[in-house]
């Protein structure tokens, strides 16, 4: 018997083709319930830093879509951990690897069900690391999740991570994202 997991999970692929619809490039890749189906994903796909520039991962609970424009996500927001270039590689593999455990293990506790998935862009600049929650007007939820979040992936204290709306990145040619929260 495997060992099934609170939530079903879903992985997402996005591959910009210009050709189609932001919506349309997102893909569904794998659907699991279980530890060890988990493993057997993290085991077959290609790491982090060896997909392409321009791309993402994305794991969501089933029946969320990767997109602001979810139900689930609409009124949310993400913690946001940026990486350096030269992080890609085994660090940004460990940091995915660590956000997608914290994901599937419920790691939050009683602020786990805020907590709707977590997207892994491949950027030029700089890979990013989202994790997405459903209510951006929970603070005490939003703060534990970014404290938690911070420690696991150990990002020392001087560092600061931010919590952004989705609202605020919709909005066109807003060139500073303002933070609602650091942590
Ligand atoms: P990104 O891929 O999140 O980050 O957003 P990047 O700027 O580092 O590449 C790039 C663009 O993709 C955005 O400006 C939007 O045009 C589009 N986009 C991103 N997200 C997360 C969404 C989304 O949830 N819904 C829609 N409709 N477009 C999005």
């Amino acid at each position: 018997i495997k060992h099934p997991l609170q939530n079903s999970w879903t992985l997402w692929y996005f591959e910009n083709d210009r050709a189609k619809n932001w919506e349309d490039n997102q893909v569904e890749i794998y659907n699991f319930d279980t530890v060890e189906d988990f493993w057997a994903l993290v085991n077959h796909i290609k790491p982090a830093s060896e997909i392409r520039v321009g791309t993402d991962y994305s794991l969501f609970k089933k029946g969320v879509r990767p997109m602001w424009e979810d139900p689930a996500n609409k009124n949310g927001g993400r913690w946001l951990v940026s990486l350096e270039k030269k992080q890609r590689g085994p660090e940004l593999n460990n940091c995915w690897l660590e956000v997608m455990l914290c994901l599937i293990g419920e790691a939050f506790d009683e602020f786990s069900d805020d907590v709707c998935g977590a997207v892994m862009n491949i950027r030029p600049k700089g890979d990013k690391i989202g994790i997405w929650t459903g209510d951006g007007t929970r603070t005490n939820s939003i703060m534990e999740i970014g404290q938690r979040i911070k420690s696991r992936l150990n990002i020392p204290a001087k560092v600061l991570i931010g919590y952004q709306l989705h609202r605020d990145l919709t909005v066109k040619n807003s060139s500073v994202i303002k933070n609602r929260h650091q942590v």
